[in-house]
């Protein structure tokens, strides 16, 4: 019965969707068919199958929607202030957002990277870049937050990263601006040529416990870094990343950046950069960078600003860089699952040209280069095609791939997916998108073991398909079956920000990790209160610690006076909870930052400081029980020269002096 009215349901509003889009100009049609809403549903009560971990673009977040339904599961802060969950507010989160330019509360994440072991997603770590000022962060899947922001030196635009090796030996990161390095900072713009240099700096990460460092940078022609793929299977140990701006122009690279046929796709023997290491021939280069680590035990991050860092300069040693010519103004460079193919996508190029590892190894090894560019050999690039995949489509832009030898690109100027087969490079299919697609992702899309299942679009432009929301519209994902023959769209969803690219993991892969609670036992935090007892307030001088515990539906104290205009005031609060998904909030009247978020177990610090003689009322802000709107309290502020004393108080308890 249920089923039978659902049915009928998803049919009206078929039908009613198709009346609709009848006289809209061709191209704006929905273009699904009768069954397609039945299988991007999930019932209530019923989990997706997929996370889908997605950029939030300009907006410096990290989004996570499930699969199929497109549902918005969670917001994970990264590099951008949230009021939500206080991130970069709380003084344990602040210095999370340190660099060497000072606290940097804003940037602009472009590709999520979910760890690999052995090539296939393991469901440990996401990561994610900053382009702005250049920074990686990695976010720890058990618990959905930011553990590590590290800054990259030398950089600009950090567009080519995150991308990792096949047991996430490394993440790696490339400038996406050249920029003058090495202490010669202030020359002349128009000496781009002789003064600008790129880098690609090589982020090892601890197995065990995910904590990074640079390990090595190579410095490099100045040209613009734009995406990467490591080497997987038979390429293990080799990374490919896609440049433009081989003219080296630094104004009006729309036209200055699209004068030659050819740019590059990189190819970096990693191995081998690790040989030289061995051997002792990198360089320690005077830099300064921010590396920030937020401790799951006290709560807190710190932050750490490190002064060298490793260069190695293929001038010097060679084996270890190759240019392959790509064709034209290259975006992306992707190695399908068995390592053997990159495929380069020249967003100004009427071809897709598919690269054959084993035909690099072999020009290598016959030194069949055409030429040298900036002391680094071009590699013959007849010697290296597998082969060219003709008349795709326009604006090719990103590759990914499934389980049965086949991929999938976006094709940005014409708006559309196009299913190739990577064996005899022949066009299979292709569908319409609802605009302008960048990437695209099909889950385990870049590792060794694609699950396959869909393909996901992510869109620049939605004009048409929601309701208007003024001159602004949600950018847009698309989801599209790849189950059969035909690629069918099932699902459009709206996204945070920018959806620049996104990766897809099972849900088995982390949902039985999840945590459900810091357990107080466990909680390191110094100014911890593990106990309503603990509860009080100190004064050190013109700071004044709340040790303050919540639980539903109080804080303890809950009233203060004999706080003086002038003090910094601390408000340490511990969620005393020990239930899953009971947070409490806290906020204070007159504050100039936000409130906190305190999951169960755990600690977290605001600092307020009064502006105002009077009485503050503060209050729980995340709803937590019936007497969520009793969770409140007040703050009485005196003059700086009151000798009002320190005292603070619960409920029927006489009011107790604070130490
Ligand atoms: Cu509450």
């Amino acid at each position: 019965m249920k089923s039978i009215i659902f049915k009928s349901i998803i049919g009206g509003s078929m039908l009613a969707l198709f009346l609709l889009s009848a006289c809209k100009p061709k191209g704006m049609q929905t273009a699904v068919q009768g069954d397609a809403a039945l299988k991007a549903y999930v019932a209530p009560g019923q989990y997706d199958e997929f996370y889908n971990f997605v950029s939030g673009g300009f907006s410096g977040q990290m989004s996570v929607y499930g699969l199929p339904s497109g549902r918005l599961f969670r917001v994970i802060p990264v590099f951008s202030v949230d009021p939500e969950k206080g991130w970069g507010y709380s003084e344990e989160t602040k210095p999370m957002l340190n660099t060497s330019h000072g606290f940097v509360p804003w940037d602009d994440l472009h590709h999520p990277a979910l760890s690999t072991t052995d090539g296939i997603h393991d469901g440990k770590w996401a990561f994610g870049n900053a382009n702005n000022t250049p920074r990686i962060a990695r976010i720890d899947l058990t618990t959905f937050r930011t553990n590590e922001i590290i800054e990259i030196p030398n950089s600009g635009g950090n567009h080519s990263s995150p991308f990792i090796t096949e047991n996430t030996e490394y993440v790696v990161a490339g400038t996406r601006f050249s920029v003058p390095m090495d202490g010669k900072t202030d020359v002349p713009i128009e000496s781009y040529k002789e003064n600008f240099k790129g880098t690609v700096s090589f982020i090892s990460v601890n197995k065990d416990n995910g904590r990074m460092n640079i390990a090595f940078q190579i410095l490099l022609p100045g040209v613009n870094f734009d995406l990467a793929r490591a080497g997987k299977a038979k390429s293990h140990g080799w990374f490919f990343f896609s440049c433009y701006n081989s003219e080296q122009a630094n104004t009006l690279l729309e036209v200055n950046a699209s004068q030659k046929d050819k740019d590059f796709v990189m190819a970096v023997n990693w191995k081998k950069a690790e040989e030289y290491i061995a051997a002792g021939k990198g360089v320690k280069k005077a830099v300064r960078y921010a590396h920030n680590v937020f401790d799951e035990s006290t709560h807190t991050a710190t932050s750490e600003i490190k002064t060298e860092v490793l260069v190695l300069d293929p001038k010097d040693l060679p084996g270890m860089v190759y240019f392959m010519p790509c064709p034209k103004s290259p975006h992306g460079c992707d190695t399908d699952p068995t390592g053997e193919y990159i495929v380069g996508s020249g967003k100004l190029a009427a071809v897709i040209p598919v690269f054959s590892f084993t035909k690099i190894l072999a020009a290598i090894d016959q030194k069949n280069f055409e030429t040298e560019y900036e002391g680094i050999p071009v590699l013959n690039y007849d010697a290296v095609l597998h082969g060219e995949v003709t008349k795709p489509g326009l604006g090719p832009l990103h590759t990914e791939f499934d389980d049965n030898g086949y991929a999938y690109t976006s094709f940005f100027v014409s708006s559309e997916i196009v299913k190739w087969k990577i064996s005899d490079l022949t066009v299979v299919d292709r569908v319409p998108t609802y605009y302008s697609i960048g990437h695209l992702c099909v889950p385990g899309g870049p590792t060794k073991k694609p699950w396959g299942k869909y393909v996901i679009a992510y869109n620049k432009i939605t004009k048409d398909r929601y309701l208007p929301t003024g001159p602004e519209l949600a950018q847009s994902a698309q989801l599209y079956s790849i189950e059969g023959d035909k690629m069918k769209l099932l699902l459009d969803f709206p996204t945070i920000g920018e959806p620049h690219y996104a990766e897809a993991i099972p849900a088995e892969l982390i949902k039985p990790k999840s945590v459900k609670i810091f357990k107080l036992e466990d909680n390191k935090h110094p100014y911890a209160a593990l106990g309503e007892k603990q509860a009080r307030v100190e004064r050190k001088g013109n700071e004044v610690h709340v040790y303050m515990s919540s639980i539903r539906s109080h804080f303890v104290p809950d009233n203060i006076e004999g706080i003086r205009m002038g003090d910094q005031v601390y408000f340490h609060v511990t969620n005393l909870e020990q239930d899953w998904d009971v947070p409490h909030g806290f906020a204070i009247k007159g504050a100039s930052n936000s409130e906190l978020l305190i999951m169960p177990g755990e600690t977290q610090t605001l600092l307020w400081k009064p502006d105002r003689i009077g009485v503050f009322p503060m209050y729980c802000t995340d709803f937590c029980s019936a007497l969520h709107q009793e969770m409140q309290g007040y703050i009485r502020v005196s003059p700086a020269a009151s000798n009002q004393p320190l005292t603070f108080s619960t409920g029927g308890k006489k009011d107790k002096p604070a130490q």
